[in-house]
């Protein structure tokens, strides 16, 4: 399909809600061997399941408040946006949040509040969070705004209502400049794919507060950059174990050690995989693959189904999976909005 199309925001918005709901299930398990994972794929073809009886989790219920505030104020507003973060938590609290951002989500339902974003830079002992939470909702931003500009300023400013550490918005940035190069056909140079969102990265992580909040962390100068250098790395390799890309990449819940895995899924799975069944294609691979690494899969499958998504666009997602999963027809729905959004406002630039 063409850039930027239709099939494209659709792929996107309904990938990443698969990826949460039917990444639930290994959320936190240290091992997960692949008879497992496509044991859980199978069970999803039953057609007693349907339904949308895999709920999703914070990952698609932050993400929603993220697509209802660009729809309903056309455009980022921080204010709104805060606010249906924080209604959203006091609706349904028991979507496994991270335990820190909870704290900002209940001060941030204080009607006396004048600084949405003072919360989020309480946590941590004023450091903020580098969780993975801000990324895990970014993939919104690249299917509202056409201008990569705009993408990350947004992205940014959008993760920094709960997570004010750079570790932690830039992670959401990563994964929406990803959304926005899938959505325009990147995928089809993958070396290029790579080395464009390491351009992007070599600026955005030029900035006095990252690099002291790499330092504080102990981390590399300029930490998402030298993930993505890894990632180009296992990328030139014939073969990759799944234990090589956990101790290189991670699967854990820090934005660094989970948004370049999930960029490193999507590349990886481009072409059949030995591990996984003929049948599959490009998305279902994706998927199972990032299931397979353990640790936080329903986002690192969140984050990669949305990049996959873009790319291969609605028509490679399964029916019977759609049918299984919570919110996925409502992400269905959202994205014909977000396609519209995104190109009156490409008009307007
Ligand atoms: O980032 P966040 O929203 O959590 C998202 C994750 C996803 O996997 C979801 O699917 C859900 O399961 O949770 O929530 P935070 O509470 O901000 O961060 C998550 C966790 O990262 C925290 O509970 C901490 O354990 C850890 N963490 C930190 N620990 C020490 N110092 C995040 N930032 C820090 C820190 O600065
Ligand atoms: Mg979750
Ligand atoms: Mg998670």
């Amino acid at each position: 399909s063409g850039s930027a199309s239709l099939s494209r925001f659709r792929g996107a918005l309904v990938a990443g809600v698969l990826g949460d709901c039917i990444g639930g299930e290994f959320e936190g398990a240290e091992e997960v061997p692949m008879e497992s994972v496509l044991a859980h794929l199978s069970g999803l073809d039953d057609e007693t399941k349907g339904n949308g009886v895999l709920e999703y989790s914070d990952d698609t219920a932050m993400a929603r408040c993220v697509v209802q505030s660009l729809l309903t104020r056309t455009g980022f507003d921080e204010q709104d946006m805060a606010r249906r973060f924080a209604k959203e938590y006091s609706a349904s609290p028991g979507r496994g949040y991270g335990s820190g951002v909870i704290q900002v989500l209940k001060k941030l339902s204080c009607p006396r509040l004048s600084d949405v974003f003072q919360p989020a830079r309480d946590q941590f002992n004023g450091r903020g969070s580098f969780g993975n939470g801000g990324a895990m909702r970014a993939a919104p931003f690249a299917l509202a705004f056409s201008n990569a500009t705009d993408v990350k300023r947004c992205a940014r400013l959008g993760a920094m209502l709960t997570h004010s550490c750079s570790l932690g918005y830039n992670g959401a940035i990563l994964q929406a400049l990803a959304v926005h190069f899938s959505l325009q056909g990147g995928l089809e140079a993958p070396q290029q794919f790579i080395n464009s969102l390491i351009t992007e990265m070599e600026e955005v992580e030029d900035t006095d507060v990252a690099r002291k909040d790499a330092r504080i962390l102990k981390e590399a100068e300029k930490p998402f950059c030298e993930r993505l250098h890894r990632v180009k790395e296992l990328m030139e390799r014939s073969n990759v174990s799944i234990e090589e890309v956990i101790s290189e990449l991670g699967n854990g819940i820090a934005a660094l050690h989970s948004v370049p895995t999930a960029i490193f899924c999507v590349l990886h799975c481009l072409k059949p995989l030995e591990c996984l069944p003929q049948s599959y294609r490009g998305l279902e691979r994706t998927i199972a693959y990032s299931l397979a690494l353990g640790g936080d899969t329903d986002t690192i499958a969140c984050m990669a189904g949305a990049i996959a998504g873009a790319h291969y666009g609605i028509e490679s997602i399964p029916l019977s999976w759609i049918k299984c999963c919570e919110g996925a027809e409502d992400a269905d729905r959202d994205a014909e909005r977000l396609h519209a959004l995104y190109h009156q406002m490409s008009l307007n630039n």
